[in-house]
């Protein structure tokens, strides 16, 4: 029996993406620019079974994550016009509840490991197709490195994928991972993306804002220009959760924690002109982003902060790649 084994890693964007413009497609309504990881990571054992699909994480059947990956796979089995059905495990080296977006290294490696046993030999371009209808940042973890993820306008999504900018030596940053809180978010990002659309009034302008934070963050690295790249970067974040804060009901991800560690380093990047600034997803963990040379710096930093329950400290990593045995 033919057996697949690949490895993905999640990544955080500095230029987000929040919102939809079709749902049933999974396609943005705006464009992202992420960073790949290190140092964690979700490794997945796939193969052909028959008549139904089976899907364990961590080695368990987990109803509600088999729930998301049928209809994914149904798609697949659109795709290609055969009725083959797969057996899953995917192992995550790092805790769900950790912000770390598994769903991104999770269907990357699952599109990586589907392209492979199939045969289907699709271009990158076009397994982070495939990955996006798993999870909109799955798309992105297809790539190492800094990447892109374009909307795309076309109705089919099309255009709609994720490519590599740089590879991973381009821009040394390093990424220290705050956990504030290990519990479970109230609601997923993919819930809290519609809310949003049909809530928040300010969704418009971030839709329409997106395309120059996009081209600005370009321009910045293409310059290398860290500032320029920390600036964009706490904006996006903060623009993104003011549409979610300004939602009905309103999207609060933070906790008092999250807010502190977010007033210390806006201090040290806008005050104290220090290397470093953050980023937060949809949920209450801070990520840290900083220079090699400021790292040890910054983790004394958070060794004194108060409340927070772990930190992981990760690099800039490769895209979805298969493993041999
Ligand atoms: C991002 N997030 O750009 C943003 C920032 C969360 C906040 O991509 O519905 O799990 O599967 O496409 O990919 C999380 O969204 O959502 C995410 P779906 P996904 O990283």
């Amino acid at each position: 029996m033919k057996k697949i084994k690949t490895i993905a890693r999640p990544n955080i964007a500095l230029i987000k993406y929040w919102g939809k413009r079709d749902e049933k497609l999974n396609l943005p309504a705006v464009g992202s620019i992420s960073i790949t990881l290190d140092g964690i990571s979700t490794k997945t054992e796939i193969w052909l079974t028959q008549d139904v699909d089976k899907f364990y994480l961590n080695e368990k059947i987990d109803i509600d994550e088999h729930s998301k990956i049928v209809p994914f796979l149904d798609y697949v089995r659109d795709f290609i016009n055969d009725k083959v059905y797969f057996e899953i495990h995917s192992v995550n080296n790092f805790p769900t509840a950790a912000g770390l977006a598994s769903s991104a290294s999770g269907y990357a490696s699952i599109a990586k490991g589907i392209n492979q046993l199939l045969n289907l030999n699709l271009s990158d371009k076009e397994l982070s197709k495939l990955a996006r209808r798993g999870s909109g940042s799955a798309a992105r973890s297809i790539f190492g490195g800094i990447v892109e993820m374009h909307k795309g306008n076309e109705p089919d999504g099309s255009d709609c994928y994720a490519e590599q900018l740089y590879s991973t030596e381009y821009f040394p940053l390093d990424v220290v991972v705050v956990i504030t809180n290990t519990e479970v978010k109230k609601t997923s990002s993919r819930n809290g993306m519609l809310i949003s659309k049909n809530t928040s009034p300010y969704y418009s302008n971030w839709v329409n804002n997106s395309e120059y934070d996009i081209n600005a963050m370009k321009m910045a690295l293409r310059e290398k220009d860290f500032n320029k790249i920390a600036d964009l970067s706490i904006r996006s974040c903060l623009k993104m959760h003011s549409v979610m804060m300004t939602s009905n009901p309103p999207l609060l991800y933070w906790n008092s924690t999250t807010f502190e560690i977010i007033k210390q380093i806006e201090d040290l990047f806008y005050e104290q002109n220090q290397p470093v600034f953050f980023t937060i997803d949809a949920g209450p963990q801070v990520k840290i982003l900083t220079t090699p040379d400021y790292k040890k710096h910054l983790l004394k930093i958070i060794k004194k902060l108060d409340n927070i329950q772990d930190y992981y400290v990760l690099e800039l990593g490769n895209g979805a790649e298969i493993i041999e045995d």
